[in-house]
């Protein structure tokens, strides 16, 4: 061997391994956990102008919960709530979903975001068995608010237990401030019983395949935004509503009694708004974003304005205070 051979073999060597290790420490999107909030609360805006990594921690959990006052079911949830964690990412990031199946669980789970490019929108990369864990990326390509459910077969017993949630894909610039944000979602339940029956209460497949639900409800159960759940605002403000509409049968004619939403982001595009809207109609798997500025203190009522509906659970509570404006509401006799 020749000494220039021998001279060039370790700074060779050297020279890797300095790339090796700029390799490793060379900057690259930054990797934050996902704040995650239930219902109604939405995760803070997002304020960052790259995108990240952003890691959501998801876990199936079948549990015992109240349907209603006195009517108990078997929900299977995600992280132990229905509707699931509000998920919240910006447009172009990567989102890594780690979704595990509690240990306890009888049934495997997936996981089916409306918001990801690809087959099953990740339900068939994250099917999970009871014990397991799943992980997978997917980049947010489309900005909008999307629904996410469970989608293990049979898919609508998944969907109709509990399995479901909302994720929100900011667009570059992020949406306008507002001063509140609240979390819903409606969904149906489908009951052995007639709604009001107390005790146990079994799933009906039977019900659900001919779309005769029960129980028509807001957050996972009657009576969730009245209350101690009503959601508080005040005059002046504007308020902003990320409803979904998890199903699984039934489109909703979401209205809030009295208001009129100044702006729609239809079926939660953000390409919009359309503005001064009455009612907006949310397909089952779909959801709009809806926004009012208050200027009248009093109670409000979110209702589907299928109105039978009320009778099934469909009724939340905006309880907005503040000075009286009788220029703009009274009653002269
Ligand atoms: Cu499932």
């Amino acid at each position: 061997m020749k000494t220039g051979a021998l001279i060039k073999a370790p700074v060779a060597a050297v020279s890797l391994f300095f790339l090796a290790v700029g390799l490793l420490l060379r900057p690259s999107a930054a990797e934050e956990r996902a704040k995650l909030t239930f219902a109604p609360e939405v995760p803070p805006p997002i304020t960052r102008t790259q995108p990240d990594l952003v890691v959501v921690e998801l876990e199936a959990i079948e549990k015992r919960g109240q349907l209603a006052d006195g009517v108990e079911y078997e929900f299977w949830t995600f992280n132990g709530r229905v509707p699931g964690p509000f998920i919240r990412v910006r447009v172009g990031d990567t989102v890594e979903i780690r979704l595990k199946n509690h240990k306890d669980n009888k049934v495997a789970h997936t996981v089916d975001l409306h918001s990801v490019t690809g087959p099953g929108g990740g339900a068939h990369i994250l099917m999970t068995d009871p014990e397991k864990e799943s992980v997978a990326r997917f980049k947010a390509l489309n900005p909008g608010l999307y629904v996410y459910h469970c989608a293990a077969p049979p898919v609508p017993a998944h969907i109709a237990n509990g399995l479901y949630g909302l994720i929100l894909v900011e667009p570059k610039k992020g949406l306008s401030k507002v001063d509140r944000e609240f979390y819903v979602v409606q969904s149906e339940f489908y009951t052995d019983g007639e709604i009001g029956e107390k005790g146990f209460q079994a799933f009906s497949s039977k019900k659900g395949a001919v779309e005769r639900p029960e129980y028509v409800v807001f957050n996972g159960r009657v009576d969730s935004l009245t209350g101690k759940g009503a959601l508080k605002a005040k005059v002046g403000e504007t308020v902003r509503i990320y409803f979904g509409n998890a199903g699984p049968n039934l489109v909703s004619s979401f209205h809030v009694i009295g208001e009129i939403f100044d702006r729609v982001y239809r079926e939660g595009a953000v390409s919009g708004p359309d503005t001064n809207v009455q009612t907006t109609l949310v397909p089952a798997g779909s959801a709009s974003i809806g926004e009012f500025k208050l200027e009248v203190p009093g109670t409000y009522i979110l209702v589907d304005h299928s109105i039978f509906r009320l009778d099934r659970g469909a009724a939340g509570v905006l309880q907005v205070e503040g000075p009286e404006a009788p220029e703009i509401y009274k009653k002269l006799k």
